[in-house]
């Protein structure tokens, strides 16, 4: 990406390409007004309208040719600066949604001195400017890329910068600290103000803050792709039966024949603001068939990767052999025994499966009865995975995730160099790493291969 100059005024198409009821052109540098205003004429006023109008207005009318010809109907939005995404004068044209008005009036504007704006240029500007911080800006696009609501909310809470806010108290402890340390390098000791606290405290609070930041990753992780609920049995049990209870629609195709479903399907649903991806799979059985036999070695890979399994046996038929060879691979911590057909009546005991799984939870797929049971006890084993929604900030983002891990190994270096009674020399350049660990989080200590890398990420217009 070449080296992008904060003086040029950029323009992008903002909403989505397609048929919609408007469209969006969002110019933002210092000359957005005076730009706008060579092509836009407003309903009975003259030109060189727009330079007169107070921040934050909103006027009618049409965007046109040099030669005065209407390209489109519009409205256009005028907000100076520094209330603004950008920080910049900001002006945003509404035009009708369609790609060919959009595409016009966004031409228009770069023939009238505009740049095409980058990838995620406006938000980098936000950030250049001093708006957001590095961390806020990927919370931009996390918002923007939720599939749930759960996962919106953390997002937004991202980019009001309490995930930033969090990160930077503990970066300001970790500086103090180095103060501390370098100061009593140069100085003699009764020369400098002690620590609040032992060095060795302050260490150990510092790395318990990490901790406890980095545990937040896993419930930020099911919020952000939702808790992988594999339902998984032998042939004709009634998994699909069962997906399709679950999320309310006919989503996978139901016969009496074993060995229907072929292949995996995910269907998303939200249990009481628990985000799940439940995942219906095909029967496990020896088979001969070369498609099932991809089908069954996929439905072992998904049992790999689930977060919670619901193991279904059909207890009007009973269970046999099949059930016990697939119950021994599933690891009870995560499995949900599931009896299912019990419109049929119980035919079975289940008295094997219920030592390994515990109790299980009686429905029929068919009649949808029993459901609310088995919610429940999905909820109860969310809890014990110490999946809960109690927490308020979450960290979602890998990168994130990395560079507070490194905090976390450079504070136990430091605390470990302290314990030895070390030099202040080795303690301050682990704490250096980590400051630096955490300033990649924010932006404060992010190089602009870094910052560029995210950016250019994002989509064309935001
Ligand atoms: N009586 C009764 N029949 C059910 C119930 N659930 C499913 N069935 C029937 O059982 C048969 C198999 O159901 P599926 O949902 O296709 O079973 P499956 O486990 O997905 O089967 P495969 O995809 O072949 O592994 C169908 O005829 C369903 O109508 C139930 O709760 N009660
Ligand atoms: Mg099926």
């Amino acid at each position: 990406m070449p080296a992008i100059s904060l003086i040029d005024t950029i323009a992008a198409i903002s909403t989505p390409l397609g048929e919609g009821g408007i469209g969006v052109i969002r110019v933002s540098g210092p000359d957005a007004v005076e730009i706008v205003d060579k092509v836009f004429v407003p309903a009975g006023k003259g030109a060189g309208y727009l330079k007169t109008v107070p921040s934050h207005t909103v006027h009618y009318g049409h965007i046109i040719t040099d030669q005065g010809d209407y390209i489109d109907e519009v409205l256009v939005t005028v907000m100076r600066a520094p209330r603004t995404y950008t920080r910049e004068d900001t002006v945003e044209i509404s035009c009708h949604g369609g790609i060919t008005p959009v595409r016009a009036v966004l031409e228009r504007v770069l023939e009238a001195g505009a740049r095409l704006a980058e990838p995620g240029e406006f938000t980098k500007r936000a950030f250049l400017n001093g708006r957001i911080d590095l961390a806020q800006a990927e919370a931009v696009i996390d918002i923007i890329r939720s599939k749930t609501r759960a996962s919106q909310e953390i997002a937004l809470r991202n980019l009001h910068g309490e995930l930033s806010q969090r990160v930077t108290e503990i970066r300001e402890s970790l500086l103090q600290a180095l103060m501390y340390l370098e100061a009593s390098i140069d100085f003699p000791e009764d020369e400098i103000p002690p620590l609040e606290e032992d060095l060795g405290v302050i260490l150990k609070t510092i790395k318990q803050r990490l901790e406890e930041l980095i545990d937040t990753a896993r419930t930020g992780r099911v919020y952000r792709e939702g808790l992988a609920t594999v339902i998984a049995g032998k042939p004709n049990v009634g998994k699909s039966s069962l997906l399709n209870a679950l999320v309310q629609e006919e989503r996978a195709i139901v016969t009496n024949i074993p060995g229907t479903t072929r292949d995996l399907l995910e269907v998303e649903v939200n249990l009481n603001g628990l985000p799940l991806r439940i995942i219906d799979t095909a029967g496990i059985r020896l088979t001969h068939d070369e498609v099932e036999k991809i089908g069954v070695a996929r439905s072992k890979q998904a049992l790999e990767r689930a977060d919670i399994i619901l193991f279904l046996v059909d207890v009007a038929e009973g269970t046999n052999e099949e059930d016990f060879h697939i119950a021994e691979v599933l690891p009870p911590e995560k499995t949900i025994l599931v009896g299912n057909k019990i419109d049929e009546g119980k035919n079975v005991d289940l008295s094997a499966l219920f030592r390994r799984f515990g109790a299980p939870v009686f429905i029929s797929a068919q009649e949808k009865t029993g459901l609310d049971k088995l919610k429940e006890a999905i909820i109860s084993k969310a809890a014990l995975l110490e999946i809960s929604s109690a927490e308020v900030v979450f960290v979602t983002n890998v990168r994130h995730l990395d560079a507070l891990r490194r905090a976390k190994e450079a504070v136990e270096a430091a605390t470990h160099s302290h314990q030895e009674g070390l030099a202040a020399d080795f303690i301050t350049i682990d704490l250096h790493a980590a400051v630096d660990a955490l300033g990649e989080i924010t932006g404060d200590s992010a190089s602009d291969d870094l910052v560029n890398r995210i950016f250019a990420s994002f989509c064309i217009g935001k």
